[in-house]
Order: structure tokens, then C-alpha cells, then sequence
């Protein structure tokens, strides 16, 4: 029943833990009942400090990696998000080492970042005094929840002893040609005066201050993930991960496959390349158009075509890759005046320059095949361009109101007329690359990673330039490159750092020839310290390396990482990255870094909207720790509802949940030292076991707890708990609400050396002693009986047959037959 309508019993438990609750308030009913959380909370949390019962040993053989993504030590400090996604990584760290296992279980912070130096701006303090009051109000708030961390590996990614090792693995990019500078037109946030990577961009827009993104031409640092754009795709498929997520990444990844065309320009010797995914239909092609920045523009423009495509060009500067990819908008372009060759058929096609097309994608130029793509067909339309069919769903020429989009038979194109889309594509590959016009080819959507910005508070990239020598790296020995502090912290605007003007920091001797050299003044992104921070809680004070190798092989990978779905794309693509570059090295063991991911759902507010400031429906976890305790919150979020699902606040929720670990704590007073129980507890009990054993390991903590009240209703209704029961059940609560647990097996005299045995389900003493059987005549239910299981065959039909209900059909004929199936059914078969 549990299993089969878990809301319908939230629903009721919650209204029979609530109903009290609402009688008076909260500060009254506790000082009554005498359940104190708080005092309880401090004193079971200085206990484990004390006794570092959390510390994860390096050497034991059975363990797990159980990691939460790290905050950034933001001035407004817990939100509710955050205990929701560390409670339940909680759940498994301690229900895990209750079986016995070693746990690794550290936190750390996530503290370079635009926000810290923004707020430095606005109250001229130093972003690294502003982290530190950050990061020390947080671990305040995380620690009064309880969590079982091993804070001996505690560190910001703004630790020096940190960031040397950011810098030192951006040395090894820099070595295997995988950092290297480009003068690049970059996503532009003006607002923020710094650039952004396409991951950072949203609709057009800054993530950060909704500041609509332009180009910029700087010299950038930029650090070549594409070369493993590959592995990055094949990697996901050996990943236990949420689906979407993989979607997400593998759609950013974006791999198309088709070919490369050449189609050879009149007048002109250079040949014009375009990457298609329909090779099939280049009888279709119509037009050619080329980005507006496509290196051929200037070359292939005419003197009469000239000032339009100029004044063109400089028109689509201004615009967003977004805003110009969009299906709906007008199709503008212009002619360059220059024709091209198609290879197939020697026709001759105008060349076009578009800003639908995109430079940064392919070759930056296309066949445009209006018959078959809309955005081709929309641009022909409005330029008296033909249109020409060359796939038809079944071989006949039609009227098109728009692009044909679909497979087909191929039409209107020569010796390949005939074949469907699949085997066409294929004989133009071949036919194309035999006349050496062209081959198949294989294009990614994601682009390098734009690594450097112009802010202050990030890390320094360890480079040199000299005079002499060009672009040196920082010797290994040199670093940390530590980060100099500076007057202002106000970003220059001018595409340059807050670094660039401390003249004694930027000036130095180069490492290869000491003659005069300078520094850098570009920072790391954000994203940098969280590529790869997971692998730093391994060695965490290691000062020789980023970890002891054989410390990584020991712990990695990560055995369950859980944190926001929010971070498909941006952090979870990047640690890929930066893990696979690390494991091409020898460093880390393995090619991927998280076996195991879940997102937590999003909590909103009671009003179901989004949490906001401006709503006013921010809970403040603080407040309610304050007046329910930190078990209450860690027990109310599992509650909730399903992890990954979104879930709005419910004060009324909190309450009830908060009522149940009263009902808890009384129940220890009907604790007596007798042996065993009556039956239907002891089944209660083992039925417990297994249910709740088998949510913690799904994620179902809601359901697991919905067992844990129901099994308390029934307690609660004895005379008196059995010792043994009652240790089982508060070991199966312990996960959930450590703190009163550990209380309650103190009292009860129980081991509470942290490593409390998880109870074992005897399955024979968890099932059901009685069976419900159906019993029909006919096909047609009459009556369901109550049977006790093991019963034999005849016993049953004969107390069937004597059921009121069914005994009235019976009356009305004769049996012919008897259908028996064991435990389920008894159907009579009448005349
Ligand atoms: C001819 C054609 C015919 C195309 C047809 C599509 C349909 P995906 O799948 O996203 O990889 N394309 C290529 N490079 C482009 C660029 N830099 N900017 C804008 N569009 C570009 O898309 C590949 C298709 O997008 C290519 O195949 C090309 O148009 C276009 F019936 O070539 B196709
Ligand atoms: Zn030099």
C-alpha cells in the first residue's frame, strides 16, 4: 500500500502530525514536551568535531566517494537549495558508513567569482576580506545542519596553495598546445566589462546581469576542448546520469555529420568550402552564401557589389550568433556579384553573403538548398532566388508552401535520381570525393573555451611575455602567481585587467633569458577551480602535487556527485574536460570523474513561484533551524517530495514533520526491556527495514520516511516498545535526523560510536502472514477474504463457498468448475 499511493499517505500523515501541531504554537508545545533540538543538535555536533568521526581514512579498502558541488560563499549566505542536495548526499555518507564502508565526504568553497568583486567595487573592501566573512558565516550555517563532512579537507579555490595547482594544470594545457592565445571577436558583457563564454551566454544575454552580449575583438586565451569533443560524446554513454543532462551535453557538443564540399569560383582560383548535412540534395542548391566575416568576402566582392556588401557587413557586427540564427526573422543579404561552380553539374550559382550563416560554425559558408531548408526557402522567397525540389516523399515533383525537410527519393538530380535520401548522401560522398570535390566531414557545435578575463578576482594565468622570447610559461617552481592587490578593483574597460596597472607586478624577468618581460594581467574564469576540485579533497594538504597519485587511484572516481541540474553544460562539461586532459597525462586514474549523478528539484516558494527577493517567499534557513532544529529541516526537505522533483515550501509541511520527531522522542518513555514483540510489530519492523534500505539507495528519501511515520503510529499505539525494536528504529531514523537519533541511542544505551550498525531485514519475519484472495463466480468479484498464508487448496474453497456474498451466487445454479490460482483467486464456474 505504501508503495502503490505514497501521496495519499503523505497527505494523511501529514494532517495527523499536523493537527496537533496547530492547536498552539510551537515555543508552547515544546517547553510542554520537553524535546529540545538545539541543545540536543550542538551537543551531538561537538561530539563528532571533537572525535573526527567523519574523517575519511585513505586506507581502507572498502569506500565510496559521495560529493556535493561546492557553493560559492555568497553574501546571502544558506539558501534552502543548498541543505537539500547536502541531506541527501548525508543520507547515503552516513547510511553507507552504517554498513560498514568508508566514506569520503568533504566540502570546500567555490570563491573566485564576479560577485565577491563587484560587491568589492561598491564597498571598497578587499574581495578576498569579503570571501573570508563569506565563506565563515556559511560553514557556520552548513555546520549547524549536522553534515557528516570531513573538514580536515576543507579549501577555497582562492587558497594560494589552491590555485597554484589551477595554475599548474593550465601549465599543462599550455604544454600539450591545449591553451593558446587568439585574437578572437568574443561574447562582450558591457556591463560587466569582461569577456563571457558561449556557456555564459543565455538568449544573447549576460547569465549574470541580463546585459545583452556583443563582440569585441580581444587576444584571448583560449583552451581547445574541441579536440575532445569526441570522447567528451562516447564518455556519457558508460555514465549513470540523469538522461537530460546527457541530452544537454551531448546537444552542446552538437555532432553533425556530412561532407565538405568544394565548389570551384569563376574568376577566381581560391575554391569556396561548405560543410552540409544533406549532400543528398546538391542539385537543389540554388545559391551559396558565405558569413559576413568569411575571409572570401573581400576577395569574391565586386566593384559594383562593393558598398552594399560593406555597408552589410558592418551592419551584422552589431547583432548576436542568436539573434541572427533565429527561423523566424527576415532574411537579409547581398549579392557579391561573383558566381560559383556546382561540381555535379557545372551550374552556375550566385554567391551570396548572409548573416543567417555563421562564421564560427562549419566553414562559415553554405550551399543554401531552398526547396529543403527553411531558412533557405524563407531567404529565397524575399530574393526571387529558385526553388528547387530534389527529394520527394514519393517521387513527384510538388507544389512546396515550404521546406521539404524529410527523406525521400531523389529527384531532378541526374544519375542519381531515384535513390532514397541514406543512399544518395553516401554515392555524392563517394561520387564527390573520387573528382577530389569534396569529402565527408564531421562538425561539432562546441566551440574552444574562451579561458581568459579582464577582471581581478580570479587566478593569474601563469605566463610571460618577453621581448625576446614571445609567450614563456611561468616555471612550475614559480608557482603560485600570486594575485596582487591592487587600489581599485573597477575593470578598466578598456579590455585590459585591474591587474594591468600595477606596473611592479606586470613588470618582470623573463624565466628563459632574464631580460625584461611582462606579466599576464588576464584572469581564470569562474569555472576553473571547479574542473577540478573534486580530485583536490583526495590530498587536500598536499604541497608536492595537485594529489598523490596513488591517493587518486584509491579514491576515484567519484562514486555519486550531487548538485543543481543548472550545471549540465557549464561545470559538469569543463571538470570532463579538464579530468580527461589530467588523465592523458598519467595524473588521475580515470577517464571519467562521476559515476553517478543526481540532480536535486528545485524548491519554491510557498506560492509556487520561484524564491525571490522581490516576492518576498524566501525561506531562511536560519529561521527555521532557529525554531524547529536542524533534523526538522533535513527531515522536511526529504519530505518533501521526490528529490529530483520541483517542490514549492510548505510551512504546514514543516510543522508536521517537526511533530513527528516529538512523537519520537515520547516514545522512548514506553521503552521496556522485554524480549520480542507480537508478530504484526515484528513484521512492521522488518518491513521497515527493507523498504526504507531500499528508498535510501533510490533516492525515494520520502518515501523511506512515510514508512519510518507509518511505523511509528503503530509504536505509538503499544503499551509498550521492545528494546530491540526501539534500536532498530532509531538506527533507521539515524540517517535521516543524526542528531536525535544518536540522543535517543545514548539513552536507550546503545553503541553510539558513529558507526551503528545498519539493522539487517529478516525477510521471513517481514512478510505477510495473511493473503487477500478474490473470489468470484462467474469472472465477476464477490467477495476478498482474508486468508492465512500456506493454507491448503481445499480449506479455501470450502470457506469461499461459505462466504454471505458469495454463498447468494451459488444458490442460483451449480458449480461445473473450480479455478484456484495460490494466494490471489478463487473463481467458480456456474451453469
Ligand atoms: C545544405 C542543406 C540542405 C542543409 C538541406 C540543410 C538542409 P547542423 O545539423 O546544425 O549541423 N550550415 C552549415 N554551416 C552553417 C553555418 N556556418 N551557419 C549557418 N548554417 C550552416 O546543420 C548543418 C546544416 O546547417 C548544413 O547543411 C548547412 O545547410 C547549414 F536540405 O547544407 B545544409
Ligand atoms: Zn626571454
Amino acid at each position: 500500500m505504501l508503495q502503490k499511493q505514497p501521496f495519499l499517505l503523505f497527505e494523511s500523515l501529514l494532517i495527523w502530525y499536523t493537527a496537533g501541531a496547530q492547536k498552539g504554537t510551537y515555543e508552547h508545545f515544546c517547553m510542554d514536551e520537553k524535546y529540545m533540538p538545539r541543545a540536543i543538535e550542538t551537543k551531538w555536533q561537538k561530539i563528532w568535531e571533537e572525535k573526527k568521526t567523519f574523517a575519511a581514512d585513505d586506507t581502507e579498502k572498502d569506500h565510496l566517494y559521495i560529493l556535493d558541488m561546492f557553493p560559492y560563499p555568497s553574501a546571502a549566505g544558506l539558501h534552502v537549495g543548498h541543505p537539500e542536495g547536502y541531506t541527501a548526499s548525508d543520507i547515503l555518507t552516513r547510511y553507507w558508513r552504517m554498513r560498514g564502508k568508508t566514506v569520503l565526504h568533504p566540502m570546500g568553497w567555490d570563491a573566485f567569482g564576479l560577485p565577491a568583486e563587484n560587491y568589492a567595487i561598491k564597498t571598497k573592501t578587499h574581495p578576498r576580506e569579503i570571501t573570508k566573512r563569506n565563506i565563515d558565516h556559511m560553514r557556520q550555517q552548513i555546520k549547524q545542519l549536522g553534515f557528516a563532512y570531513d573538514w580536515s579537507r576543507e579549501f577555497a579555490t582562492t587558497d594560494p596553495e589552491y590555485y597554484k595547482w589551477t595554475q599548474w594544470i593550465f601549465l599543462k594545457l599550455f604544454e600539450r598546445g591545449l591553451a593558446y592565445e587568439a585574437d578572437v571577436p568574443i561574447n562582450w558583457c558591457p556591463k560587466d566589462k569582461t569577456g563571457l563564454a558561449n556557456e555564459e551566454v543565455v538568449d544573447g544575454k549576460c547569465e549574470r546581469c541580463g546585459t545583452p552580449v556583443t563582440k569585441k575583438k580581444l587576444r584571448q586565451w583560449m583552451l581547445k576542448i574541441t579536440a575532445y569533443a569526441d570522447r567528451l560524446l562516447g564518455g556519457l554513454d558508460g555514465l549513470d546520469w540523469p538522461e537530460p543532462i546527457k541530452l544537454l551535453q551531448r546537444n552542446w557538443i552538437g555532432r553533425s555529420e556530412g561532407a565538405e564540399i568544394h565548389f570551384s569560383i569563376e574568376g577566381h582560383t581560391e575554391t569556396l568550402d561548405i560543410f552540409t548535412t544533406r549532400p543528398d540534395t546538391l542539385f537543389g542548391a540554388t545559391y551559396m552564401v558565405l558569413a559576413p566575416e568569411h575571409p572570401l568576402v573581400d576577395v569574391l566582392t565586386t566593384d559594383e557589389q562593393r558598398d552594399a556588401v560593406y555597408g552589410y557587413r558592418h551592419e551584422a557586427e552589431s547583432k548576436s550568433d542568436i539573434e541572427r540564427q533565429e527561423v523566424s526573422r527576415e532574411k537579409t543579404g547581398v549579392f557579391t556579384g561573383t558566381y560559383a561552380v556546382n561540381p555535379v553539374n557545372s551550374e552556375k550559382i550566385p554567391i551570396w553573403v548572409a548573416d543567417y550563416v555563421l562564421m564560427g560554425y562549419g566553414t562559415g559558408a553554405i550551399m543554401a538548398v531552398p526547396a529543403h531548408d527553411q531558412r533557405d526557402f524563407t531567404f529565397a522567397s524575399a530574393h526571387q532566388l529558385p526553388i528547387r525540389q530534389v527529394i520527394s516523399p514519393d517521387g513527384i515533383e510538388h507544389d512546396l508552401p515550404e521546406a521539404y525537410t524529410g527523406k525521400g527519393i531523389l529527384i531532378h538530380s541526374g544519375e542519381f535520381n531515384g535513390q532514397q535520401t541514406q543512399d544518395a548522401s553516401a554515392a555524392i560522398i563517394h561520387w564527390l570525393t573520387k573528382q577530389k570535390a569534396g569529402a565527408p566531414s564531421i562538425h561539432y557545435k562546441l566551440r574552444d573555451w574562451v579561458f581568459s578575463r579582464q577582471r581581478y578576482w580570479g587566478e593569474p594565468i601563469p605566463i610571460i611575455y618577453c621581448e625576446h622570447c614571445g609567450v614563456v610559461p611561468v616555471p612550475a617552481e614559480d608557482l603560485p602567481v600570486l594575485l596582487p592587490d591592487v587600489e581599485s578593483y573597477e575593470p578598466t574597460g578598456t579590455g585590459e585587467s585591474p591587474l594591468a596597472g600595477i606596473d611592479d607586478w606586470v613588470k618582470t624577468q623573463c624565466p628563459k633569458c632574464d631580460g625584461p618581460a611582462k606579466r599576464e594581467t588576464n584572469t581564470m574564469p569562474q569555472w576553473a577551480g571547479s574542473s577540478w576540485y573534486f580530485l583536490r579533497y583526495i590530498d587536500a594538504k598536499n604541497s608536492n602535487a595537485l594529489a598523490d597519485k596513488k591517493k587518486l587511484k584509491h579514491w576515484l572516481p567519484v562514486d555519486l556527485y550531487i548538485g543543481g541540474a543548472e550545471h549540465a553544460v557549464l561545470h559538469l562539461l569543463y571538470a570532463r574536460f579538464w579530468n580527461m586532459v589530467l588523465y592523458d597525462e598519467g595524473i588521475v586514474p580515470v577517464e571519467e570523474p562521476f559515476q553517478r549523478l543526481k540532480n536535486q528539484g528545485l524548491i519554491i516558494g510557498e506560492d509556487n513561484h520561484k524564491m525571490s527577493k522581490s516576492r518576498g517567499n524566501v525561506i531562511d534557513p536560519d529561521k527555521i533551524i532557529d525554531a524547529y532544529g536542524a533534523d526538522t529541516m533535513r527531515l522536511y526537505e526529504m519530505f518533501m517530495g521526490p528529490f529530483e522533483d520541483a517542490k514549492p515550501w510548505s510551512t504546514r509541511g514543516i510543522a508536521g514533520v517537526h511533530r513527528f520527531l516529538h512523537k519520537v522522542w515520547h516514545a522512548q518513555e514506553k521503552v521496556k526491556s522485554v524480549v520480542g514483540q507480537d508478530e504484526e510489530t515484528e513484521r512492521l519492523v522488518h518491513q521497515a527495514i527493507q523498504k526504507v534500505t531500499a528508498d535510501i539507495e533510490g533516492f525515494r528519501f520520502n518515501t523511506a520516511i512515510a514508512q519510518l511515520m507509518a511505523l511509528m503510529n503503530h509504536l505509538t499505539a503499544r503499551e509498550v516498545i521492545a528494546k530491540d525494536t526501539w534500536d532498530i528504529f532509531v538506527r533507521l531514523l539515524a540517517p535521516f535526523a543524526p542528531h536525535l537519533s544518536h540522543e535517543l541511542m545514548e539513552r536507550a544505551g546503545m553503541k553510539v560510536d558513529f558507526i551503528a550498525e545498519w539493522p539487517e531485514a529478516d525477510s521471513a519475519k517481514a512478510e505477510e502472514s495473511q493473503v487477500t484472495l478474490v473470489v468470484q463466480v462467474n469472472g465477476k468479484v464477490r467477495a476478498k477474504l482474508q486468508i492465512q498464508k500456506g493454507k491448503k487448496e481445499k480449506e479455501i474453497v470450502v470457506a469461499a463457498k461459505k462466504n454471505e456474498k458469495v454463498a447468494k451466487y451459488l444458490a442460483e445454479g451449480e458449480v461445473v468448475k473450480v479455478i484456484f490460482v495460490p494466494e490471489k483467486l478463487v473463481n467458480f464456474v456456474m451453469k
